[in-house]
């Protein structure tokens, strides 16, 4: 007898746990397509059995919490640099199923330099590129996918092209390029959408476990809250307006036939880096203790300002300000914005990346959003 059953994905979390206290429910709202997609990949994670070697690189936007869901690797990235750091991610551990998570935002405006060339390269990695056509986290304002006439907070009147140009197919740029290898747009509107989208993600994701290069899945999904409309009208708004702009289908698929680059990770031995950065000889030691032992004074180990602030490009201002007064006053300035939670945990980065440089007027900057 067949048998289906529907569970939830074992790499799924049982709880979102998001703070102490009753978050303990997913914080999409109702109708928001980020929690659709997410049940598509944790399923595929599932049934390829990947869950103990995917790292899923977290974006900034609403899925930025994508890391209380799924239960695998998790990276949360500053806005915009997913496509790079995933890069990092799968050419030093080639066996990690590595996967790039972006809204519109973060792909197509403030990240549009990273992904086109995170493509072009044909890096070996999954993209899923979540198209809402605006900014969902910060409240609805215009992105570049807005569509002419639509509403946004930023673009009350609607946008027009006169004042801000025209929408960008993101996907059919990159499609033009040599290095990707399938790009594929869906949506998220009825349940035929919903199966393609399912099929697009685990094909894109198939493409990776067998070393096929770069794979990117567009997904046209709803934001109810930033458009201002029930869950319901979406569906019909993203078949009636949104596809007509943004049609769906298969925009490049070789793989069947790519064989995928493989990508050489040389791990060159610590006491080398001083001959290879060129070091004088009489410092190489020094260098060596400093490559051993970081070590920074006490008075340096903790910020010292905390700014609070609200969207994120005032406090990135202020931090450049403080970068730009402490290189004046003589000190030697690293500047690491850092996003989401893990501020504690760019500080022993920006030492390590910074570290020959290290001196007691040395100050390190680091932002958290
Ligand atoms: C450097 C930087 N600039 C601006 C912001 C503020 N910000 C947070 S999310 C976001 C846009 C997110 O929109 P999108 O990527 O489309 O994702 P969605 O929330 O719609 O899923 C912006 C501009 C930030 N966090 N960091
Ligand atoms: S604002 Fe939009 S993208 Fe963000 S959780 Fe709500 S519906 Fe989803």
């Amino acid at each position: 007898m067949y048998v289906k059953a529907y569970q939830r994905p074992k790499s799924f979390y049982g709880q979102f746990d998001r703070k102490p206290g009753d978050h303990v429910t997913t914080h999409y709202c109702p109708g928001c397509g980020h929690g659709n997609l997410h049940k598509y990949i944790a399923e595929a994670i599932d049934d390829f059995g990947l869950q103990d070697r995917t790292v899923f690189v977290n974006p900034v936007g609403c899925s930025v919490f994508a890391y209380y869901y799924l239960d695998v690797g998790n990276i949360q990235v500053p806005h915009g640099r997913a496509p790079a750091v995933a890069t990092s991610v799968k050419r030093s551990l080639p066996d990690s199923i590595v996967i790039s998570y972006q809204g519109d935002g973060d792909l197509a405006a403030i990240g549009g330099n990273e992904i086109m060339h995170a493509a072009n390269r044909g890096e070996n990695i999954t993209v899923f590129f979540v198209n809402n056509a605006i900014y969902g986290m910060t409240g609805g304002q215009m992105a570049p996918t807005t569509l002419i006439g639509q509403k946004t907070i930023t673009s009350p009147q609607g946008r027009s092209v006169e004042r801000e140009g025209f929408p960008l197919r993101v996907s059919e740029m990159l499609a033009t390029l040599e290095g990707p290898t399938y790009i594929e747009r869906v949506a998220l509107f009825d349940n035929k959408s919903r199966m393609k989208a399912r099929k697009a993600v685990r094909k894109a994701l198939q493409n990776q476990i067998e070393g096929r290069g770069f794979s990117l899945v567009e997904i046209l999904s709803p934001c109810p809250t930033g458009w201002g409309m029930q869950p319901g009208e979406t569906c019909n708004w993203i078949e009636e307006r949104l596809t007509k702009f943004f049609p769906l289908g298969v925009l490049k698929d070789e793989s069947a036939t790519r064989e995928g680059w493989t990508r050489y990770r040389e791990v060159v031995p610590a006491d080398q880096i001083p001959s290879i950065l060129e070091l004088p000889e009489e410092n190489q030691q020094d260098n060596l203790q400093e490559f051993a032992q970081p070590e920074v004074p006490a008075c340096y180990r903790n910020p010292q300002i905390k700014i609070a602030g609200f969207g994120g490009q005032g406090l990135l201002f202020l931090g450049k300000l403080l970068a730009e007064t402490g290189m004046r006053s003589g000190y030697h300035v690293s500047w690491i914005p850092s996003y989401g939670r893990r501020c504690a945990e760019a500080l022993p980065i920006a030492r390590s990346i910074f570290r020959p440089n290290r001196s007691a007027r040395h100050w390190y900057l680091i932002h958290r959003f």
